[in-house]
């Protein structure tokens, strides 16, 4: 039965919801590798042996919002706060582009020092970086007003913003006191205006499979671009800090689903969770985006395996290039992950 399935995934039919959930539900190994070696597949359709590589700056960690996993909601006091300047953020992203990578993650906490009164300083913060480096922009502050928004898609290619689940009552445990339609809402407002989108979930917090086979489809009828499980990962000081992170196995079957479910698209392997550790799995699940690496001795965090792998200088292309190669991938070229962007661009 799963095998036919799969078969017919390869055939180009479209999963049904009750398909995928009986794949993600596939307990026997056989049937588990078959699914990852289709997502393996479908991958290589559409993008052949080639993996992109984004930096990361985490420009502030300074936060009003007390989201429950989160290492950096406001009244945690055990995680450390910084705030980088412009100069720095640019010197930062300097380095990252020198090392090669294809795209620069501007991500932040809703931070008042940026957002107020205006987001005069965000916008200065993402502009400043547009006219120095020559790179596609992620820019990932949070829920933003819709005339924000409009400036924001005049400067950044993309715009990441994940609902974590899709689940209402979930939600509403793991953002507290935050609105489960603004947040959606801000995403469609964001396609509306050209802006390429990244949405996801965590994994590990509560739900149920059939709530993440939800949230991958609705992830396809919002059309977005980029596509994430990210596997929650227990922070100190937080209500969440006893909740253990689900097996590497969870996280594998729903990148394949997110394959088989969005075989165009872009789907990340976050260093953020346990660095070279898991890398490879996540790749052969059928991941193609290495997300979150940071330069060495740049005083940046990650979120949430913040200082994993940074003053080893592992968290960059150079390190993660032979793993990355001894499963037959490669690191794609510039000019590659330019022709993704316009070509989803143009489809939207
Ligand atoms: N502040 C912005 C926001 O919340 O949209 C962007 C930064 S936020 C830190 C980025 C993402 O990191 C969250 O949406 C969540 O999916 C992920 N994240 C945060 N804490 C995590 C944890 N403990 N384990 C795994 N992922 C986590
Ligand atoms: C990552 N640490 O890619 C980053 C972060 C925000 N756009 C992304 C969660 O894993
Ligand atoms: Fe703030 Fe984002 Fe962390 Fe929530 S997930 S506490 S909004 S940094």
């Amino acid at each position: 039965m799963i095998r036919s399935i799969l078969e017919r995934v390869l055939k180009g039919k479209k999963l049904t919801r009750r398909e995928a959930l009986y794949l993600l539900k596939a307990r026997d190994p056989k049937d588990i590798f078959a699914l990852f070696s289709t997502a393996h597949e479908l991958r290589a359709r559409y993008f052949e042996n080639s993996v992109f590589a984004y930096g990361f700056i985490y420009f502030t960690t300074h936060c009003e919002n007390s989201c429950t996993f989160c290492y950096y909601r406001k009244p945690n006091s055990n995680c450390q706060r910084y705030r980088k300047t412009p100069e720095e953020i640019i010197r930062q992203a300097e380095k990252l582009k020198e090392s090669g990578v294809h795209l620069i993650d501007l991500t932040s906490g809703e931070d008042p020092r940026f957002f107020k009164p205006d987001y005069s300083g965000l916008l200065f913060i993402l502009s400043s970086v547009k006219e120095t480096i020559d790179l596609p922009l992620m820019a990932s502050p949070g829920v933003l007003p819709k005339l924000v928004l409009k400036k924001v898609s005049e400067i950044v290619d993309w715009y990441a913003l994940y609902q974590e689940t899709h689940n209402r009552e979930l939600f509403s445990k793991l953002r507290i006191n935050q609105d489960y339609d603004k947040r959606m809402k801000a995403k469609l407002l964001a396609i509306g205006m050209g802006l390429l989108i990244e949405e996801g979930i965590l994994l590990g917090v509560g739900e149920s499979e059939e709530d993440r086979i939800n949230s991958f489809f609705t992830m396809r009828d919002i059309g977005a671009d980029q596509v994430r499980v990210m596997g929650f990962v227990p922070q100190q000081g937080t209500p969440m800090e006893q909740n253990i992170s689900p097996p590497i196995l969870d996280e594998m079957k729903s990148i394949a689903l997110l394959r088989l479910i969005h075989p165009d698209k872009l789907i990340p392997a976050s260093f953020d969770i346990d660095g070279l550790k898991g890398l490879q799995l996540r790749l052969l699940a059928g991941a193609n985006v290495i997300t979150s690496l940071i330069p060495q001795t740049s005083g940046l965090l990650g979120v949430a395996a913040s200082d994993l792998g940074i003053n080893q200088g592992i968290r960059s292309i150079q390190a993660i290039k032979p793993y990355v190669e001894s499963i037959g991938l490669k690191i794609a070229t510039i000019h590659q992950y330019n022709e993704f962007i316009q070509q989803r661009k143009r489809s939207s």
